[in-house]
């Protein structure tokens, strides 16, 4: 009689349970990719970013400078002592600030990584340790949130299948 009630009986439940299972597995990789690989393309409107950077023997301040692929960065390096430069590596770009003024260096952060900025003057017996860091990051956790919540939606199906398996065998047991 129960055969109504459950379809497929006659079918071995094993095999169904373990193709849920790996269903269930690619669900959680795809999850992991999902969050964690890169990237393409840069994901998110560009910004202009001002920082206004003091330099004096034998340090910058701040030091370390974070913005997101793509936004058009604005340094103003004020030159509290000596003359100071500072110069972007990777970017390869730079400027020079004389003692007590200041001067500024825009460019698009189109390369995404951590890149070392250093003092290209020589300013003082310490200056080769007049280092920062620039940081560009890809801001793209709302496109990565998005794509697990279609992730949740599509994996409802295989999850909900291993559930009602689960229950069907347990049935079969019981009868
Ligand atoms: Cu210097």
């Amino acid at each position: 009689m129960w055969t109504q009630l459950i379809p497929n009986t006659d079918l071995p439940i094993f095999p169904n349970l373990m193709r849920s299972r790996w269903s269930l597995l690619l669900f959680a990789m795809a999850g992991l990719v999902v969050a964690f690989a890169p990237l393409p393309v840069q994901t998110i409107a560009s910004q202009a970013r001002i920082f206004r950077v003091d330099a004096r023997q034998f340090a910058y301040s701040p030091s370390e400078l974070k913005v997101n692929a793509g936004d058009t960065v604005t340094i103003h390096l004020v030159s509290n002592d000596v003359v100071h430069g500072l110069y972007v590596d990777g970017y390869d770009i730079s400027v020079e600030a004389d003692p007590g003024q200041s001067a500024a260096l825009t460019f698009t952060a189109d390369k995404p990584g951590s890149f070392r900025f250093r003092c290209n003057l020589t300013c003082g017996a310490m200056h080769p340790f007049m280092i920062g860091k620039l940081t560009v990051g890809t801001n793209d956790w709302l496109y990565r949130s998005i794509g697990l919540a279609s992730l949740v939606v599509v994996g409802f199906f295989p999850l909900s299948t291993f559930i009602t398996q689960k229950r069907t065998r347990e049935e079969r047991i019981i009868s």
